[in-house]
């Protein structure tokens, strides 16, 4: 474990800004919006943190996803060091990365051919040059408050750090690449029919998160991906679901199987690295089959499947497959925290709009239920951003952002659970 300090968070902050923009790697760890200094952290096992001076949290971001299992759980450990001791990384071939591919395809149906990448942004911005290559056309739809990452295409009108911290147009990006990019709220279908009637025959692809979690978790509305499903197969438009969040901790087989609609392509990240950088790009033969070298479609990276990563993700994504009963339990989860933190809030007099769907949640302090990027800008940051730091001072550590999903683990139990909605009934 690393040495315990006394150095101050607020000290190793002004530290870190010496070398760091803002201190942070990702803006979303800066506490840009709730204030105040960025928590160090040390260590971790299961479902608490521990900070540089040996304080505990529970956790409820789980490195934004990743660790749907806990953190430092045994075989993702025994595994990584039995790894370690073979080879890092060679930039070629090797079965761990066979291994892992053909799990996602036994949990995702639709996926007959995947490349693995190192990042969700990567994922994203593959799979869209992907369907421009094979539709030859260039346009494409995004929902209003969505993120894919951080490839040029994708930022506009995008929610995560974006909407925390209130950029609503990101210099460097040129206009042409905007004037591409067609934005539509999400939830709202007649939206999508109107756009792609406006633009018929240029339109590439839709991509968007079919659970949203960056604008917090919104479900979808009934029948709204279907509908798009529909306007995709009308009119030759590449389905791509982003679950770079969902995939593998909604269900096995992520939203596609929830809901029974099949994507074109389909992007993970996140849960199927189990916490090394990993992401990846799959789907139908006929599409995937227009990347390099089968196809023209370029894409490359030289830590691409890298075998500690593939076995962080293949120890992580075997515990789900092996135990469907998981996500049960990460429903059991959600349920009580979602059913307690709404009697919580009742019980302190204070309105909120709760989305819940498995172990994907968020609080809204909205007066109106929160189904779009409007509802959710809608809601009471400044409430949120209290109720965030009266939670922290009690040692439970949430995202800091009213617009990120909070992300549990089976690690977490009923007792943390309680003193979850125990510590919300001690807010004002
Ligand atoms: N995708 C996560 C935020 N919604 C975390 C990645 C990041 O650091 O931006």
């Amino acid at each position: 474990m690393m040495p315990l300090t006394s150095t101050s968070h607020r000290a190793l902050m002004e530290r870190s800004m010496k070398s760091i923009p803002g201190g942070v790697n990702s803006p979303v760890r800066a506490f840009g919006s709730v204030g105040g200094d960025p928590i160090f952290f040390a260590s971790a096992q299961g479902a608490t943190l521990v900070d540089v001076h040996g304080k505990e949290y529970i956790d409820l971001i789980n490195s934004w996803g990743p660790m749907i299992l806990g953190h430092n759980h045994t075989d993702v450990i025994d595994a990584l060091r039995e790894q370690l001791d073979r080879a890092v990384s060679f930039g070629a071939p090797t079965v761990q990365e066979i291994e892992l591919a053909e799990l996602v395809r036994a949990m995702v149906p639709s996926v007959d051919l995947i490349r693995m990448v190192s990042s969700g942004t990567e994922a994203c911005m593959s799979a869209l040059r992907l369907a421009r290559g094979y539709t030859g056309k260039n346009k494409f739809i995004k929902m209003e408050g969505h993120y894919h990452g951080h490839a040029d295409p994708f930022l506009v009108k995008a929610g995560s750090g974006l909407a925390t911290f209130g950029i609503q147009h990101v210099p460097g990006i040129t206009e042409g690449t905007a004037q591409d990019t067609l934005v539509c709220p999400f939830n709202d279908i007649s939206a999508v029919e109107n756009m792609c009637d406006k633009h018929q025959g240029e339109i590439a692809a839709i991509i968007l998160e079919p659970v949203a979690g960056n604008m917090g978790c919104i479900p979808p509305a009934a029948g709204y991906l279907q509908a798009i499903r529909q306007i995709c197969d009308d009119q030759d438009i590449v389905l791509i679901f982003d679950e770079v969040m969902t995939g593998f901790r909604l269900a096995a087989g992520g939203v596609q199987e929830l809901a029974s609609v099949t994507a074109d392509l389909v992007t993970f990240g996140k849960v199927i690295g189990g916490g090394l950088p990993v992401g990846a790009f799959g789907g139908k033969r006929e599409i995937m089959s227009h990347i390099a070298p089968l196809g023209q479609v370029y894409q490359a990276g030289t830590l691409s499947g890298n075998p500690l990563a593939m076995t962080a993700g293949h120890v992580t994504l075997s515990h789900l497959h092996e135990h469907p009963e998981y996500y049960a339990r990460l429903e059991h989860t959600g349920k009580r925290l979602a059913e307690g933190l709404q009697q919580a809030f009742d019980h302190i007099g204070i309105t909120v709009a709760i989305n819940q769907l498995g172990s994907m949640i968020s609080v809204h302090f909205s007066e109106v239920p929160v189904t779009d990027f409007s509802s959710a800008s809608g809601s009471d940051i400044s409430t949120f951003n209290r109720y965030f730091h009266h939670m922290l001072e009690h040692g439970i550590y949430l995202p800091p952002s009213a617009y990120e999903s909070w992300f549990l683990s089976l690690s977490l139990t009923d007792e943390h659970i309680d003193h979850i909605i125990h510590t919300t009934k001690k807010f004002s």
